[in-house]
């Protein structure tokens, strides 16, 4: 088994991480960049280095620091978490080039299923459903004629993409060789790869995915689907599991099409599978996440499975403890994402320090976060400051106490995605259980809420006196031998240099 690992990432997943090694007994080391000094995960490990300058491209994308601070710290494996370096086939290989595990899939699984062309090749080959479209890397003329047996309308997309980008959607065949060039430059630029394909549009359509979990030893089990249609330009804001219209017959056929998606690319550790949903519930393949995602916890609360530990103890070389059978769905879970952006205006990335935290708990309700009072919230990282996951024995029941768990939480200084959620769980349609990929476009407004001018000025007299005694009584406290000692000493003194 593994006994101490390298976290190669930041925020919440770090800390999610440090959680599954400590439950397990696994040492862990966090890396930090100057921004991140003070951050939950760099106080919770066992050590922490230092990487450098804030932005990722000095600090979180160094592969060879990285491996550097592994090697010397006495680490004997790399976790990657999500985003940064998860899904580079040659950082996954640089690690176990230097001798350590990598916490992930096999390098050559997380290339192939990074080029969306040979990934559909693949899973084609395991007879799992594809949207209908080009089979391969084709000429442009070549593609054109395919197109029209194909029909409109069609989206090209970039063999490198995934996630959206390059991707363009086209109506009518005369737009066609201009989409096709200006794909190809895209592609070419963003990846360097200006490979493209065309796929039939579905339309209408809902984004479901399967979670697997395969260990080395060729077992490959499904913790069943998660919905994830209520996202906005790609960004996923709300993930549910079970999905409202997937049935235990769909599961069965579109977790078994997973297994077999997984199989045919030789894939170990967690992975997801994503599907897209027509409206008749016919299935296709869309690509395959080589990675820990960030809704991963809806699964583990419907299911009992740790997917983190899990993905430690495959690392480990051990065998899967449950069989397909063993795993039941219990329930309902929803995920909110509370992201630093202000849904009042149009999402717009909201820097600034948090001068006020208050997280909500009870019964029902995780959060997982990142965040601490007085950070100062930077533009060098994605928005994400925690999930509020709700888990309810029904769909209703998990909508309610997410509700009530939104409103419990306080968090100023910085504009957050909470008003959106709220006004999403009381949405009818949402409650409905209607959802598409174009939900937001279609059905959903987010006005401001008009505050009368005394009111506000009210909340924010009430604020300050709020704020002065929490800083008092963090001051209070550090007397102990707690271990939150550190923590005042630290923000006081941080409040001294400033
Ligand atoms: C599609 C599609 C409709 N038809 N492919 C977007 C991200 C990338 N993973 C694939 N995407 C889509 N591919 C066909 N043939 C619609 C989308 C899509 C989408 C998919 C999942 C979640 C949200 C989405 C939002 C817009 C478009």
């Amino acid at each position: 088994m593994l006994k101490k690992v390298l976290i190669a990432n930041r925020g919440e997943i770090a800390m999610r991480i440090i959680r599954g090694c400590s439950e397990l007994g696994i040492d862990t080391v966090a890396v930090y960049s100057d921004a991140d000094r003070l951050m939950p995960n760099v106080r919770r490990a066992s050590a922490s280095y230092r990487l450098g300058p804030p932005p990722v491209s000095e600090s979180y994308l160094l592969r060879d620091k990285l491996i550097e601070i592994a090697l010397h710290s006495g680490a004997d494996s790399v976790h990657p978490g999500y985003g940064l370096l998860a899904e580079n086939a040659g950082f996954a290989q640089n690690v176990i080039d230097a001798g350590l595990t990598w916490i992930g899939p096999p390098p050559e699984a997380i290339r192939l299923m990074g080029d969306k062309v040979k990934a559909r090749e693949t899973v084609a080959k395991a007879n799992v459903p594809l949207i209908p479209g080009s089979p391969k890397d084709l000429p442009n003329d070549s593609l054109v004629a395919i197109a029209s047996n194909i029909g409109y309308p069609l989206l090209v997309k970039a063999a490198a993409g995934g996630g959206g980008t390059g991707m363009r959607a086209v109506y009518k065949p005369e737009d066609l060789p201009e989409a096709l060039r200006t794909a190809r430059n895209e592609a070419q630029a963003a990846f360097g790869d200006g490979r493209v394909y065309l796929e039939k549009m579905l339309e209408g359509a809902r984004h479901v995915e399967i979670q697997i979990l395969a260990d080395s030893h060729g077992n490959i089990i499904h913790l069943g689907e998660r919905e994830c249609s209520i996202q906005r330009r790609h960004q996923k804001l709300i993930e549910e599991s079970p999905s409202p219209t997937v049935d235990d017959t769909l599961r069965d056929k579109m977790g078994r099409a997973a297994i077999d998606a997984a199989s045919a690319a030789g894939y170990v550790s967690a992975g997801t599978v994503e599907f897209l949903l027509d409206r008749d519930n016919n299935f296709y393949f869309l690509e395959m996440n080589t990675r820990l995602q960030v809704e991963h916890p809806v699964t583990e609360m419907v299911t009992g499975v740790d997917i983190v530990k899990e993905m430690l103890r495959i690392a480990g070389g051990r065998t899967l403890p449950y069989s397909q059978e063993a795993v039941q769905i219990k329930g309902w879970a929803i995920e909110c994402r509370i992201l630093a952006e202000d849904p009042y205006n149009n999402f717009m990335p909201s820097i600034g320090k948090i001068t006020g935290l208050s997280v909500p708990t009870g019964h029902g309700i995780r959060v997982d976060s990142g965040i601490y009072f007085n950070m100062e919230v930077t533009p060098y990282y994605d928005s994400l400051l925690a999930k509020l996951i709700s888990v309810g024995e029904t769909r209703p029941e998990a909508i309610l106490r997410m509700r009530r768990a939104l409103e419990e939480f306080r968090l100023s200084g910085v504009k957050t995605t909470i008003p959106f959620h709220l006004k999403m769980m009381n949405h009818t349609r949402f409650q409905a259980g209607q959802l598409d990929t174009r939900f937001l476009e279609n059905h959903f407004v987010m006005e401001e809420t008009h505050q009368p001018t005394h009111l506000r000025a009210a909340a924010i007299a009430a604020t300050l006196v709020a704020h002065r005694r929490s800083s008092e009584a963090i001051l209070l406290h550090q007397s102990g031998p707690s271990p939150w000692r550190l923590y005042g000493r630290r923000e006081a003194l941080d409040r001294r240099l400033r």
